[in-house]
């Protein structure tokens, strides 16, 4: 079990998200980073991309890009991530390229997740398992659906929403292979080192 971090929605002070950023991925326990930042322009986007991808790369994290497969590959991140209103799974495989990560939101859907699983994709995600306000959600999802997919699947599974150092202990007993998280370590009073911290406690031996 280990964290995929998923950026704030704005990133408005890019230098010192970019400290803050390398402090949280230096405690370790994150396989995945995930830009997911809305209503940039292509350039703003990119700016972005070419100051953090580097750091994380080089922490062996992989920089996963959200929505924009198009912008991934020509970019150098590892990854997209696509929902269920982007691209399908096979224009976005088409243009990342077999070596690359496509990951796929699933919501609490069984089939949805089948299907994406057999496409071939590297990871499915569900959720959202809890309240959050980095997003408006349009599905909730139920633990159960890591114990069921878990029990079957090979394909690892994320869970997603609202995850929070004090409700991530069902999801984890439950399955999930990761956990994406967002707020739960940016907006933790601590702070975001102080969270991940915690957070590699609760999921260390799991
Ligand atoms: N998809 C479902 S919930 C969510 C996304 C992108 C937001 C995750 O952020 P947080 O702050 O961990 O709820
Ligand atoms: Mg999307």
């Amino acid at each position: 079990m280990l964290l995929y971090l998923i950026t704030p929605p704005e990133l408005n002070d890019l230098h010192t998200f970019t400290k803050t950023m390398i402090a949280v991925l230096d405690v370790g326990c994150i396989a995945y980073f995930q830009l997911r930042v809305k209503n940039l322009s292509d350039d703003s986007l990119c700016r972005i991309i070419d100051v953090l991808r580097p750091e994380v790369q080089k922490r062996d994290v992989a920089f996963i890009l959200n929505d924009r497969h198009d912008l991934a590959f020509a970019t150098g991140c590892d990854g997209v991530h696509i929902g269920q209103n982007d691209v399908t799974y096979d224009q976005a495989r088409k243009i990342v390229g077999i070596k690359s990560i496509v990951g796929v939101t699933c919501y609490n859907s069984r089939s949805l997740a089948t299907i994406a699983s057999k496409s071939g994709a590297d990871y499915v995600s569900f959720g959202a398992f809890y309240t959050t306000s980095t997003k408006k959600i349009t599905h909730r999802s139920n633990p159960k659906i890591l114990s069921w997919w878990s029990g079957q699947m090979k394909t690892p599974c994320v869970a997603i929403g609202g995850i929070t150092l004090k409700n991530a202990t069902p999801l984890i007993e439950a399955g999930a292979d990761f956990l994406a998280i967002s707020s739960g370590i940016w907006n933790y009073p601590d702070g975001a080192v102080y969270a991940i911290r915690c957070f590699k406690r609760l999921i260390s031996n799991r």
